[in-house]
């Protein structure tokens, strides 16, 4: 199923509800307490607690991509995401997007069952784009400025909802042409990649600029530091609520997809939103 038709399904059926991204960080720092066996318990669990609580889509990323991190090879990337992929297309129903930049990632992702590549990047790596058209998965186009090392490094826009709008749709456009099917392609401004807190700002306040192209948008502020910087710098352990405020705006607003860290607290605060609107 294309990913407008998921979400065509869902947005019917719960009175506007949009899906679900539970974030599932398959990085060493998430799961290394204890042995193998541990690990293994650690991540399962993790994963059958996110589809108790309602996620309509798990995304597995391998590789930290936050403001200053240190990127890792092709190969550590896959003995991180590949065991959390295989278990969950295994075992349960729920589409898996992958988190990556990486044609090599993705090819062995959608090989084991991801339906949905979800790229930071945009699918400008060589061959990206190509392989998403020919195993027909579905695909997130996100927006960032600059490098992973240097991004937030004096980010700098002429108009930022106009140049975010004008990138996304010239990647969409060079996606169709590589013969990606527009029902598979969801767009996403980039919140904090290579943008200030007033750049994060303004794109959230003109969502409906965005939301009124033709793909829908996918919002990603999750625990980020706009939502810390909002609250007077707070640490990330205290971003929980807040994330979940700017996602019922973002919905309001009209987001299709909700990447999120906190499931169960978003499934709740939707419901009660839409029953109340
Ligand atoms: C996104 O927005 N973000 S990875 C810094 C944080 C918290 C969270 C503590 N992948 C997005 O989640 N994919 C990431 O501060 C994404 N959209 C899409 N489509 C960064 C992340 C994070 C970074």
């Amino acid at each position: 199923m294309s990913i407008v038709a998921l979400i065509n399904q869902k947005f019917a059926d719960e009175h506007g509800a949009p899906l679900v991204m539970g974030i599932f960080n398959a990085t060493p720092d998430s799961f290394s307490d204890g042995g193998k066996f541990t690990v293994q318990n650690k991540m399962q669990a993790q994963v059958e607690a996110m589809i108790k609580d309602g996620a309509d889509i798990i995304d597995v990323g391998g590789e930290s991509t936050r403001p200053g991190a240190q990127p890792v090879s092709v190969q550590e990337e896959l003995d991180r995401v590949m065991p959390v992929i295989e278990f969950i297309t295994a075992n349960f129903d729920v589409p898996v997007s992958v988190d990556t930049y990486k044609t090599a990632v993705m090819r062995a992702a959608i090989a084991a069952g991801s339906k949905i590549v979800n790229d930071v990047n945009a699918l400008q790596d060589l061959g990206a784009a190509e392989l998403v058209a020919q195993t027909g998965v579905s695909v997130c186009l996100m927006h960032k400025q600059g490098g992973f090392t240097d991004m937030q490094n004096k980010p700098q826009y002429h108009n930022v909802v106009d140049d975010v709008t004008e990138f996304l749709l010239k990647r969409a456009k060079a996606c169709e042409h590589a013969g990606i099917n527009a029902d598979n392609i969801v767009l996403d401004p980039g919140y904090g990649f290579g943008k200030t807190l007033e750049h994060n700002l303004a794109l959230f306040e003109h969502l409906d600029h965005f939301v009124n192209l033709p793909y829908p948008v996918l919002v990603g502020v999750s625990r980020k530091s706009m939502i810390g910087q909002l609250l007077g710098d707070v640490p990330v352990e205290d971003r929980m609520v807040g994330s979940v405020a700017a996602a019922m705006l973002a919905t309001l607003k009209g987001a299709k997809i909700l990447r999120v860290h906190d499931v169960k607290p978003t499934v709740e605060a939707l419901r009660v939103t839409l029953a109340l609107l």
